[in-house]
């Protein structure tokens, strides 16, 4: 049962006791340092072309070209800049990445066929976030990602069956920004809203769950994988620094 914990390093241990299907995710093995800077690599060079897309080129030093320094930048139109468009991985990006020992391991423990589509860009769908510090307009509020799929991309539940997400820190503070999960309340209902937001509807969860959470406290490379009914919020840093991670939908049988 997920009562009252004292702390959130005793709601992990109890969590970890219970199954995937009971707590709704699961922590999986760190990707090797190599391929953590392979994607570091990916994202500079695609934040870099993007700054420079919008005429934003004043790095005063190399230390200001590392994307968990981007509050540090004086930009103005931080939403305008970051579309979703700016955030996917292009189609070979996406095939070094498939290369990756992780998805052998979830062939193994979760029988992954396939890296989702969600969006029709017609290739393996995936995209990295970019979240200021003490910025709460940059991450998503309490939401489970079927409603998403559901509402913004309009997909049957025939559609949605089988499809798990993976978040992936890539430049984060453990303990001080994330993701934040509520265990187990994949598999209950919860009631939301749709709003409709830059032309798309989406999900709106208006009020507070009387439920578990944890944040979770995992470090760069470290992936989460979770139901797509799981509620979960993001979190930005309380500390001086812009959170990056990465994440993708994928398919398994
Ligand atoms: O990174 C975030 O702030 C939210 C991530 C999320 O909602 C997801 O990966 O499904
Ligand atoms: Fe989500």
């Amino acid at each position: 049962m997920l009562t009252s914990f004292n702390n959130q390093k005793q709601q992990i241990e109890h969590s970890q006791t219970l199954s995937f299907a009971e707590r709704g995710f699961a922590i999986l093995p760190s990707l090797y340092e190599k391929e953590l800077e392979v994607l570091r690599t990916i994202i500079r060079k695609k934040y870099i072309k993007t700054l420079e897309d919008f005429h934003i080129f004043d790095f005063t030093n190399d230390e200001f070209k590392q994307p968990f320094n981007y509050h540090n930048l004086s930009i103005e139109n931080h939403s305008e800049i970051w579309g979703k468009q700016q955030r996917i991985f292009s189609e070979y990006e996406s095939e070094e990445f498939l290369k990756f020992s992780l998805f052998d391991y979830l062939k193994n423990k979760f029988g992954f066929l396939k890296v989702a589509d969600i969006e029709g860009i017609g290739y393996p769908e995936i995209y990295w976030r970019i979240v200021r510090p003490n910025k709460t307009e940059d991450v998503s509020g309490i939401h489970a990602d079927s409603w998403f799929f559901t509402h913004t991309n309009k997909m049957t539940p025939k559609e949605q069956d089988n499809l798990l997400k993976i978040w992936i820190p890539i430049e984060v503070l453990p303990n001080e920004g994330g993701l934040g999960v509520y265990p187990g309340s994949h598999l209950k209902e919860w009631d939301y809203d749709t709003v409709k937001k830059d032309g798309r509807i989406k999900p709106k969860l208006n009020y507070l769950p009387n439920h578990e959470k944890i944040l979770l406290p995992l470090k760069p490379g470290e992936p989460v994988i979770f139901d797509k009914n799981l509620l979960h919020y993001g979190v930005s840093h309380k500390a001086d620094y812009t959170r990056v991670s990465i994440e993708f939908a994928i398919q398994v049988s």
